[in-house]
C-alpha cells in the first residue's frame, strides 16, 4: 500500500540546543545561507521532484522505514507504464540510474535483438559490455562462465537465454552484498563512522542518512570530524540545519579523534540513538593519513569498545577500478562494515558494484542517486539489476 503524507512544518523550534565548550557557534548563518540556496539553485535544474512529502507521525499503517523510502521525490511514471503495471518506486530508480542502463541493459538488448544464435563472438561482446560498464575482470569472468554453464546444462541455444542467465547471475552476485544496516538499539549511541577519498560524497551521504534515521524516530547527531576545512564543519551545519540535528563540532585544526570522542560522550548524555561521524576525505595513497584514520577508530574505541559499530566507505560510483584499491586501503585502516555507492545517477559505470561485491564482499548498504537529502536508497540487488539492465 502506497501512502504519501504531508510534510512537518519547516518553522519548528529546534529539537534541542546544544551548547559545549568546544561547540563552533553558528556564526556562519548567512554562508550557511548562500550555500543551502546554492543547494536549492544546483536541485532546481535536477529532475522534477515532489518534495513536498515527508512522513508525518501517523505512520501506523506502514513501516517507519518505508515511510521515509515512500517520501522520497517521486518521478512521475508515464500513465501507458503505469497501466503495464510499472511500479513507481521501480520506475524511479531506472530514471535515476538510466546512464548505467544506457550503457548496460539497453546495450545487451541491441546485442542480443542483432544476434539470435549464440556464438563466441557474442560472448566477447558480452564481456565487453560487461567490461565497459566496470563490472571488472573478476565479476565479468565469473559471471560469463556461469551463463555458460546454466545454457550447455539447459541445453539453450537462443541469444534471449543467454540474457536471462545473465540477469539471473548478475542478481546472485549483487545479492552476495545485500544485507541492510541494522541499528542495534542496545548500541547509545550506535556510532556510524564514514571514510573516503576526497569528493567522493562522505558529507551528502551523512546528511542523508541522518534524514533517514530521523524520519524512523531515531535521535540523530552529527560529529564534524572533518577539521582540516572551515568549510568542511560549515557544510555539515548547513545540513544539520536544514535538517533540523545537531552538529558537534571544534574549530578547524582540532584533533578529529578527539571530535569524534567528545561527540560520543555528549551523545551517551543526552540519549542519542545514532551518532554519524564525518571525517576527512584523504587519499588512500597517503599513509600518514590513513593512520590518522586508524587514531580514529582507537580513540573512538576508548569510549566504546564496542564502537564504531558501522565504519562506511563511500565510493564514487563513477570511480571505475580505482574503487578497489580505495576499499583495499581503506580496509587495511579501519575494518569496512560498510560501503555506500553514491553518484550513481551520474555515471553509465554502475557494474562497480558487482566489481566490489567479487573483490570483497563488504555490504553495500545504501546507494545514492542524487544530491539531496532523500536521494539515498537502502540498496537491494533485485531491484539494483532490474533498473540497469530491464
Ligand atoms: N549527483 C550526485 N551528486 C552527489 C551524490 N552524493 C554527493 N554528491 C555531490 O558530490 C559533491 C561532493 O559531496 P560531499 O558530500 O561534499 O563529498 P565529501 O566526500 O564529503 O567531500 P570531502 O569532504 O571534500 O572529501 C557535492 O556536490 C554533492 O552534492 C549523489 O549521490 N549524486
Ligand atoms: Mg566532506
Amino acid at each position: 500500500m502506497i501512502k504519501f503524507f504531508k510534510r512537518k512544518s519547516k518553522n519548528k523550534p529546534p529539537e534541542e540546543q546544544l551548547k559545549t565548550d568546544g561547540q563552533v557557534e553558528s556564526s556562519g548563518t548567512e554562508s550557511r545561507r548562500n550555500a543551502i540556496s546554492q543547494a536549492d539553485e544546483r536541485n532546481s535544474q535536477l529532475p522534477a521532484q515532489n518534495t513536498d512529502v515527508m512522513p508525518s507521525g501517523n505512520t501506523a499503517e506502514v513501516e517507519k522505514d518505508e515511510a521515509v523510502e515512500l517520501a522520497a521525490p517521486a518521478i512521475e511514471v508515464p500513465p501507458e507504464l503505469l497501466a503495464q503495471g510499472v511500479e513507481p518506486h521501480q520506475y524511479q530508480l531506472s530514471q535515476q540510474l538510466s546512464k548505467t542502463n544506457d550503457n548496460f541493459g539497453k546495450k545487451m538488448k541491441q546485442m542480443f535483438s542483432l544476434k539470435k544464435q549464440i556464438d563466441e563472438d557474442l560472448f566477447e561482446e558480452l564481456e565487453t559490455t560487461l567490461l565497459m560498464a566496470d563490472v571488472g575482470a573478476t565479476a565479468t569472468m565469473d559471471v560469463i562462465e556461469k551463463v555458460r554453464k546454466s545454457l550447455k546444462r539447459r541445453n539453450l541455444s537462443d541469444s534471449d537465454a543467454v540474457f536471462d542467465a545473465l540477469k539471473v547471475h548478475l542478481t546472485e552476485l549483487a545479492e552476495v552484498v545485500e544485507k541492510p544496516l541494522l541499528i542495534d538499539e542496545n548500541k547509545q549511541p550506535f556510532v556510524i563512522l564514514v571514510v573516503g577519498v576526497n569528493g567522493v560524497g562522505k558529507t551528502t551521504t551523512i546528511a542523508k542518512l541522518a534524514r533517514k534515521y530521523k524520519g524512523m524516530g531515531k535521535k540523530v547527531m552529527l560529529a564534524a570530524g572533518d577539521t582540516f576545512r572551515a568549510a568542511a564543519v560549515e557544510q555539515l551545519k548547513t545540513w544539520g540545519e536544514r535538517e533540523d540535528i545537531p552538529v558537534m563540532a571544534q574549530k578547524t585544526g582540532a584533533d578529529s579523534a578527539s571530535v569524534i570522542f567528545d561527540a560520543m560522550t555528549s551523545a551517551k548524555a543526552r540519549g542519542v540513538d545514532v551518532l554519524i561521524a564525518d571525517t576527512a576525505g584523504r587519499l588512500h595513497t597517503q599513509a600518514n593519513l590513513m593512520q590518522e584514520l586508524e587514531k580514529i577508530s582507537r580513540v573512538i574505541r576508548k569510549n566504546d569498545d564496542t564502537a564504531p559499530h558501522e565504519t562506511l566507505i563511500v565510493i564514487d560510483g563513477g570511480t571505475g577500478q580505482n574503487a578497489i584499491s580505495q576499499v583495499r586501503e581503506f580496509n587495511k585502516a579501519n575494518s569496512l562494515t560498510g560501503v555506500v555507492i553514491t553518484k550513481l545517477d551520474g555515471t553509465p559505470k554502475g557494474g562497480v558494484l558487482f566489481n566490489l561485491a567479487a573483490e570483497f564482499g563488504i555490504p553495500v548498504r545504501f546507494i545514492g542517486v542524487g544530491e539531496k537529502s532523500s536521494d539515498l536508497k537502502p540498496y537491494k540487488a533485485a531491484e539494483f539489476v532490474d533498473a540497469i539492465i530491464d
